[in-house]
């Protein structure tokens, strides 16, 4: 599953491949790439897109000396059909140690990084801090489509028998679910991040209630009773780094280039990154070998990182993301993914709330002053800039209040309106 190309000659890998090898690491998020591409041409370009310039925005933000911890508020779904699905706590806390160990460099395991990527390896300085696990018992299969549907109308909706997103432009929302697949087990799958302006047009498809990340349930936490009896293949946590990675614009550090589906070096493509050794194909056939070296390139020249969490080396060989990795995950939450980073909104429909309350936000554009006002004083009236960071805040608020900007940068701010019994946020400019 490794094409970013065609799903089809990814399929004929799986049915020819070793069973058994090939059927547990795999990782859905080229199925879905090439899905969008053929819903929505284009769609790979404005994902590129996207990635350039989270790359640059998170190389910029470094020199300027950014180097705030980010926590992204989280919610887990577990989506339960057969009682082993439906996951004890234990194993979904076991999950957020290792988000927070991994993306923040503080997993044991650092110590088996090669002395060559001392270099390179760094701390994303990225949290979590898991908000809410909802639980919800089906009846509804999850079926991957032979030609790479992905289940998301069902996974990811009440009425479709799964779970519906809390605010997916806040929370980081995880379902953990069992999904059949003729293609063989896909252990997860995450959309890269959308959300720039130049999207193309006639792309509803890409519901945002639909963004987050899909976990097999055997896949999740170190602790899980139900990890797959695979030799070499110990379940660690790490396909949630992974699939996280991707969902925060990485991609696979062999470049998913076309050679790769059939084992054949591709050192033509890389992953846009400019620290990470090319490798020519993934390391699922091998593992964890430290001596698999595909390409050449640079002197010295470096060996493939099996070391890497967007590899498809075994779980227990990956330990580590680079500056160059860092740079882009970070730059997708100063951008496309910056509502994490607001602290998390509420789990309500928003447009409810602001339509309840009577809420009304003049003039926006503003110059200055910014009316709001509703038929109910707010809890706290607050600003937010893109970076999530915030700028303004009124706690003693009344029917007509105002917020003065005059004085802001011109651009895009995030106004957040919390009521007694729900909270709305809405985008405001200042001119
Ligand atoms: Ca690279
Ligand atoms: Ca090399
Ligand atoms: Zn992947």
């Amino acid at each position: 599953m490794k094409t970013i190309l065609c799903s089809l000659v990814s399929l004929l890998f799986i049915v020819t491949g070793n069973a058994q090898q090939i059927s547990y690491p795999i990782c859905g998020h080229d199925l879905l790439m090439n899905t969008m591409e053929e819903k929505h041409p284009g769609y790979r370009d404005v994902v590129n897109a996207t990635f350039e310039a989270a790359k640059a925005r998170g190389a910029n933000s470094r020199a300027a000396g950014g180097n705030d911890v980010y926590t992204i508020p989280v919610v887990v779904h577990v989506v339960w059909n057969q009682p082993e699905e439906n996951l004890p706590d234990s194993v979904i806390l076991s999950q957020m140690e290792v988000l927070n160990e991994d993306f923040r460099r503080l997993n044991a395991d650092t110590i088996n990084t090669r002395a060559e990527f001392d270099s390179i390896v760094t701390d994303p300085m990225i949290e979590f801090d898991l908000q809410e696990i909802i639980r919800v018992q089906t009846s509804t299969t999850f079926e991957i489509g032979l030609l790479g549907g992905l289940p998301d109308a069902a996974i990811k909706m009440t009425s479709g028998g799964g779970s519906d997103a809390w605010d997916t432009n806040c929370y980081l929302n995880i379902w953990v679910v069992h999904m059949t697949s003729a293609l063989g087990s896909i252990l997860g799958y995450a959309y890269p991040p959308d959300g720039l302006p130049n999207w193309p047009a006639g792309s509803a498809a890409t519901q945002p209630e639909f963004e987050g990340v899909v976990i097999e349930y055997t896949a999740m936490g170190r602790n899980n009773p139900n990890a797959p009896p695979v030799a070499g293949f110990d379940i660690k946590g790490r396909t949630p780094i992974h699939e996280v990675g991707h969902y925060l614009g990485l991609r696979h550090i062999w470049g998913d280039g076309t050679g790769a589906i059939f084992g054949i070096p591709d050192c033509d493509v890389d992953d846009g990154v400019a620290d990470t050794p090319n490798a020519g194909t993934n390391s699922q056939a091998e593992g964890c070998d430290f001596t698999k070296n595909t390409c050449t390139d640079g002197s010295p020249d470096l060996p493939d990182m099996v070391e890497n969490y967007m590899d498809y080396s075994t779980e227990v060989c990956q330990n580590s993301f680079t500056q160059g990795q860092v740079d882009i995950m970070r730059g997708v939450l100063e951008g496309p993914r910056n509502g994490l980073l607001t602290g998390g909104c509420m789990p309500i429909n928003i447009e409810d709330i602001a339509h309840e309350k009577g809420l009304s936000v003049y003039p926006n554009p503003t110059q200055g002053v910014l009316n709001i006002e509703a038929i109910e004083a707010p809890i706290s009236i607050e600003v937010f800039d893109m970076l999530g960071k915030q700028i303004a805040l009124s706690e003693d608020n009344h029917l007509l209040n105002q917020v003065n900007l005059s004085g802001m940068d011109s651009g895009i701010y995030l106004l957040q309106v919390t009521f007694e019994t729900g909270a709305t946020t809405m985008k405001i400019m200042v001119d």
